[in-house]
């Protein structure tokens, strides 16, 4: 019942009525030309109210929490990418076959991180105001954080032997926190990746694949890298892993990044006009804040930590971001129709470092008082702009105003809905004006907030179906 109402609102939400944009937001996903062959694929039986349904709680939550976690935080240095031996099939083109990188791939002989809790982990998620969290089953290097059946190479052969995944999914599930897992499909360490045809090694993928979906309870959210070289469809049996993923939890939400069948010409044809399995779920743009985008769906992966090629794991190295930065990074996201993916670093004896965990901490009480402009929004109608940008939900826009005019109100063009009231989030007083020329909106300097200050302007009908406007030359700050 509840599901057929939110199914009946987001179809609302999601009509063709909002500007088309360009798709900016589908991340780093080299085109690589195959061609289409008769690939079979059911086309999916999944009708765009039962899709709408099925990413509601994902595209409501707006702000998730990354956690890039292995054995590389002993050295403290970049995961997988610090690696030494070859990266077959990466973007870099090295050859295929195994090449052994003896100091970081007997880390794991020492990896005991006694400290790690992780109902700590979700509970600060929790306090930080992310609704879900996603995590690093296996990265590029190969090391496998749960108890799997395919290789030693795992947590359970580390002096710690405790499936981590398995405590995260149980923390997450009991918490009410959506629960990710993070795969990657290049796999540097594996001795099979690459080789001849690659079949090997994607029985090897598909194997754990179900693993992950069958020991782990519901798995609300897959997040694949890329894939590398290699045909999507002879070398990667991309249809194929994508049904088996869908036969056992039919509803988890999938990125773009295993999808993303690489065929220029027409992708659809490959996957019998089925584009989830050509586009997956939602794009992501990496380390780079999306582009406004309203006819997909988005999400930006970002390190709360600043390090020289990465920041993604444990960086002692790295800079973590002003708080300003980050709750920006967030408004950019949410104001852009998109979600924010923040990824943290923990230590190598499991703690998240309290630099890091300071920052997400203040942006969960920023959103404590600003949340009602974040969570189940949607971008608009207001384009982004230097000023900042807007959210909108129901009959409210709420104007997120990262800089003011110089002098004289904020202005926005006109609006086919009547402006009844204006009020400030977090308390203080908002002035906001409605004529024919548009709309204007002033706060005293010292009502404002130094990060962004959130105007609630509430309507005398819904916002939803406003087409997203650009600021005109006449709206726009003259003084810049
Ligand atoms: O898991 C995180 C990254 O490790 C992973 N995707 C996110 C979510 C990723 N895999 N590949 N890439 C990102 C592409 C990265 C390429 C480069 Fe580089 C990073 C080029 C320059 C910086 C690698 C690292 C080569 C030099 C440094």
């Amino acid at each position: 019942m509840k599901s057929n109402i939110m199914a009946a609102l987001l179809a609302v939400n999601l009509s063709p009525a909002f500007a088309a944009t360009n798709a900016t937001n589908s991340g780093p996903v080299e085109g690589v030309a195959v061609e289409a062959s008769s690939a079979s694929l059911e086309a999916s039986k999944e009708t765009p109210a039962q899709r709408d349904a099925r990413m509601a709680w994902w595209r409501e939550a707006r702000y998730g929490m990354f956690i890039h976690w292995d054995m590389s935080s002993i050295a403290g240095t970049e995961i997988s990418w610090s690696r030494k031996g070859s990266k077959p099939l990466d973007i870099h083109g090295d050859p295929a076959g195994y090449i052994e990188d003896p100091a970081y791939d007997n880390l794991y002989n020492k990896f005991n991180p006694t400290n790690f809790d992780a109902m700590a982990w979700v509970k600060l998620a929790k306090a930080a105001g992310m609704k879900y969290l996603v995590f690093t089953a296996k990265h590029h290097g190969g090391f496998c954080m749960w108890d799997t059946k395919f290789t030693d190479y795992s947590i359970m052969h580390t002096p710690f032997q405790r499936d981590v995944l398995k405590e995260l999914a149980d923390a997450c599930h009991a918490e009410g926190l959506r629960f990710g897992i993070y795969y990657s499909p290049r796999d540097w360490h594996h001795p099979d990746y690459g080789l001849a045809d690659n079949s090997k090694y994607v029985s090897y993928m598909d194997g754990q694949l179900r693993e992950l979906l069958t020991n782990y309870g519901t798995v609300d959210l897959l997040w694949f890298d890329s894939y590398g070289h290699g045909d999507p469809l002879n070398f990667w049996h991309i249809p194929e892993t994508w049904r088996l993923i869908k036969n056992l939890q039919p509803e988890v939400v999938i990125n773009n990044r295993l999808a993303a069948l690489r065929v220029k010409k027409n992708p659809l044809a490959v996957t019998n006009n089925n584009p989830a399995v050509s586009r997956g779920d939602f794009d992501t743009p990496e380390q780079r804040l999306g582009k406004y985008q309203d006819t997909r769906l988005w999400e930006s992966c970002m390190t709360v930590v600043d390090a020289p090629n990465g920041g993604w794991s444990y960086r002692p190295d790295g800079k973590v971001k002003p708080f300003e930065e980050t709750v920006r990074m967030l408004v950019s996201c949410a104001t852009g129709d998109g979600n924010l993916l923040l990824d943290v670093g923990p230590d190598a004896t499991g703690l998240i470092p309290a630099d890091q965990s300071d920052c997400l901490l203040k942006v969960g009480e920023w959103l404590k008082q600003n949340g009602e402009s974040i969570y189940g929004t949607r971008g608009g109608p207001f384009r982004p702009g230097e000023y900042g940008g807007t959210t909108r939900k129901g009959k409210t826009i709420y104007v997120h105003v990262i800089k003011w005019p110089e002098s004289g109100p904020l202005k926005f063009p006109p609006l086919a809905v009547k402006l009844m009231n204006a009020r400030l989030l977090g308390g203080g007083k908002a002035d906001a004006t409605q004529t024919e020329k548009g709309l204007e909106i002033a706060v005293a300097v010292s009502a404002r907030q130094k990060e962004v200050t959130v105007v609630a302007l509430e309507f005398d009908s819904e916002v939803m179906k406003l087409p997203a406007e650009p600021l005109t030359p006449e709206t726009r700050d003259k003084s810049k």
